[in-house]
């Protein structure tokens, strides 16, 4: 089983920039302790500050692989072009957020993404991503 995780804007400064809010943790070194953890499922990682990068991503792993982890960032709040991508593949996609955007600002409490994505995880830290894996492995079985 092949999952993408797609991570969007600013999502490379993980582990360097704002640790109250996205810890101290990087990307990569979470990656190698979820990749180890999941020996049957090989694992991919894509980051871009740049939507239609983003979008060429959903285009290709929606049709390449078996599931996507999408952390679109930003994006999340304003991408009507990054909604359609979702929509347009087969692959199911898992809406994640390391921080509980309810919890956060007004602006971060609507997103344009989770009406087309087959399920949302919020709130967990870098855990998100596990749990959502999870659910993608899940949602496989059934
Ligand atoms: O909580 C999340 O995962 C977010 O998707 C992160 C986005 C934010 O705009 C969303 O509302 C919620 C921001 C990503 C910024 O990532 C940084 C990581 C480290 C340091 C600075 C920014």
């Amino acid at each position: 089983m092949t999952i993408q995780i797609i991570n969007g804007p600013n999502l490379n400064l993980l582990g360097l920039r704002e640790p109250e809010t996205y810890g101290s943790q990087s990307f990569d070194h979470y990656l190698d302790r979820l990749q180890a953890a999941y020996p049957a499922v090989t694992l991919t990682v894509y980051q871009s500050n740049v939507e239609g990068e983003l979008i060429n991503k959903i285009q290709e792993a929606g049709y390449g692989s078996d599931g996507i982890i999408l952390n679109a960032g930003g994006y999340t709040h304003t991408s009507v072009a990054i909604r359609d991508a979702i929509k347009a593949v087969p692959a199911p996609v898992v809406e994640v957020h390391i921080s509980n955007v309810h919890a956060r600002e007004e602006f971060r409490h609507h997103s344009l993404l989770s009406a087309v994505c087959r399920g949302v995880i919020a709130g967990f830290g870098l855990d998100s991503y596990r749990l959502a894996l999870e659910g993608l492995l899940e949602a496989n079985k059934k």
